[in-house]
């Protein structure tokens, strides 16, 4: 095989920014898989260059000038950016492929922009790529492993990569690690929910972390996986024979049934600093945090006991929420959701409004089918710039009325100080603080209050969000010009609209829907 000039793009932001919180954060949101294949192919014989944009390059001076082919890992809010990329590199003669969320979320939409679209990927995935490296045009290819990979590249091997990434970061560095892949549980809204869960290889996983403590003198290390702690004996087990207690600090994404007492006393002498559960709802959704049938105001005390007893044992904690439901109606989940931030003032809680990401969940199929997606441009499905669901039980106004009234009372100036005295340690109080008065914060209110705005104000806004016309409204588009700079000007002709029911369709006359893991099962 020639040897092949090759570029790896990990897209961590969605274009230019000067927020505070993504100063300090978005070097530190950094993928793996790009760089796994970055080390896969540099295995294979071949120069790559390795770029991760975070928002603050000048992205046309720092994209590698002459390459055969780009691989560009993009979430579905970078996919604007990710196909003006693309075309760029084309005109270059180069071959183009796409990977992460946004592929494996509307694969066929990447397909009219890439000559090839990767789902689950894994060596053999990257090296037939290596080996076509073939125009394919109009249509791309879709390549995708039987299921995920059972092995990637550890932090070692990706460690040129890391480090050129962490360069970027101010103060906080996280080092990207993961444990395992899939989930055993089944909540339908999720991505993972058919995925088989898998634990990787705890012998380079404690290579991994003895490595680390070579490089920092105290690393920070950020779990990737979707549910982390699942064989939890088994993963404290590796961490404590692979260095000494309380030597790395550790962030996972975990489910709070996971989050028991005995296990908060093992987390934190194995150094985990901060926490990610999903709460999601006080309605729906119990198998996640395992409180089954318990609802309402019983689930908010129940759910912020839990909570309280955690922040005794991590100084931090992101409580995620989803707004409008289907079992939410009226202003109740949202007064909730105050108390709760009344009872669990240490808390930072994460809101998103309900999204379906084309074919990631089983029940997206079900929302197409009610034919209730509304074809909002991608750049802005990142769960908090629109929804691309009509909730079923608010009309536009109610819901957002609603959600700004809590966005508010969140990051109040009561809030933020309660919040600030009830955080023990000090990069975490100040974080939180960073947090609330910046994009995450104060920046959610402005554009919550903008959106509301032009539900009265802007009728072409209005007209596509109550799915009366599908043509993108000038809002929309003006924004994703102003975002994209000088790349608007690459951005195909037709890139800002997409099938909004591709999922439906793909799954045809079977019914069934075409996720990866379903489409594996039929193979099987
Ligand atoms: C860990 C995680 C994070 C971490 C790390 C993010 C990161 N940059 O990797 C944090 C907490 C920072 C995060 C933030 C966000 N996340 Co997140 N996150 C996840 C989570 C839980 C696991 C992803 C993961 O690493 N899995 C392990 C890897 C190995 O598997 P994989 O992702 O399936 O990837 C496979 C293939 O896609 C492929 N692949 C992946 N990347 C690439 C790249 C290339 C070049 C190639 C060829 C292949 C390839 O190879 C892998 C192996 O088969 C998923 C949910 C889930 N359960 O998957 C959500 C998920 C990916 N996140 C999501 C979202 C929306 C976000 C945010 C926008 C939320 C927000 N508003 O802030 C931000 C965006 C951050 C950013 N721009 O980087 C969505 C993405 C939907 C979409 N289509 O865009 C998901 C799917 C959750 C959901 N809502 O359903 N997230
Ligand atoms: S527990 Fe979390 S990762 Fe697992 S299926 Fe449910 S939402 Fe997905």
């Amino acid at each position: 095989m020639r040897k092949l000039r090759i570029g790896v793009i990990d897209l961590a932001a969605k274009g230019p920014t000067r927020a505070l919180w993504a100063r300090v954060m978005n070097a530190n949101l950094s993928s793996i898989m790009p760089q796994a294949v970055a080390v896969w192919c540099r295995e294979e014989g071949h120069d790559v260059t390795f770029l991760c944009y975070t928002g603050f390059e000048d992205l046309a001076s720092e994209l590698p000038p002459e390459v055969d082919l780009v691989f560009i890992g993009a979430f579905t809010e970078a996919a604007q950016l990710a196909y003006a990329l693309s075309n760029l590199f084309r005109s270059r003669g180069a071959v183009t492929a796409i990977g992460g969320p946004h592929a494996r979320c509307y694969p066929q939409d990447a397909q009219k922009y890439f000559d090839y679209v990767l789902g689950f990927t894994d060596k053999p995935a990257i090296q037939e790529v290596l080996t076509d490296c073939a125009q394919h045009r109009p249509l791309g290819v879709r390549i995708s492993a039987p299921r995920q990979p059972a092995h990637i590249p550890g932090v070692r091997e990706r460690w040129d990569f890391i480090s050129a990434n962490l360069r970027k970061a101010p103060f906080i560095k996280i080092v990207p690690m993961l444990g395992s892949v899939g989930c055993p549980y089944t909540c339908s809204f999720c991505i993972d929910s058919t995925v088989p869960y898998q634990p990787l290889d705890f012998g380079l996983m404690k290579e991994d972390l003895k490595f680390l403590l070579t490089k920092f003198r105290r690393p920070l290390v950020g779990w990737h996986d979707p549910n982390f702690g699942v064989r939890f004996d088994q993963f404290m087990d590796v961490i404590e024979e692979a260095v000494p207690a309380g030597s790395i600090d550790f962030i996972a994404e975990s489910s709070l049934s996971l989050l028991s007492e005995p296990h908060m006393i093992r987390l934190r002498r194995n150094g985990f600093k901060a926490l990610l559960p999903g709460i999601e709802s006080w309605n729906d959704l119990g198998e996640k945090s395992r409180t089954g049938a318990t609802h309402g105001m019983e689930k908010v005390r129940r759910v912020s006991d839990q909570v309280n007893m955690i922040l005794r044992y991590v100084p931090y904690i992101q409580t995620n929420f989803v707004l409008g439901l289907d079992a939410d109606s009226g202003v109740e989940p949202f007064e909730l959701t105050k108390r709760f931030v009344d009872l669990t003032p240490g808390a930072f809680p994460g809101y998103s409004l309900l999204s379906a990401f084309g074919e990631a969940a089983p029940l997206n199929f079900e929302y197409q089918l009610a034919n209730r997606v509304i074809p909002v441009p991608f750049h802005f499905l990142n769960n908090n710039s629109a929804m691309n669901l009509k909730p079923s039980h608010y009309g536009w106004p109610e819901f957002y009325e609603h959600v700004i009234g809590l966005t508010e009372y969140t990051f109040s100036p009561r809030a933020i100080s309660r919040r600030l005295g009830a955080t023990r340690a000090f990069i975490p109080r100040w974080l939180n603080v960073v947090r609330a008065v910046s994009s995450e914060g104060y920046g959610r209110i402005r554009h919550y209050r903008d959106v509301f705005r032009r539900l009265d104000a802007d009728r072409p806004f209005r007209d596509f969000l109550d799915q009366e016309t599908t043509e993108i409204p000038a809002y929309f588009s003006g924004k994703v010009r102003r975002d994209l700079g000088p790349m608007w000007d690459w951005l195909p002709a037709g890139a800002l609209e997409h099938d909004a029911n591709a999922y439906l369709r793909s799954a045809g006359a079977t019914g069934a829907p075409a996720t990866d893991a379903f489409r594996r099962a039929a193979n099987e």
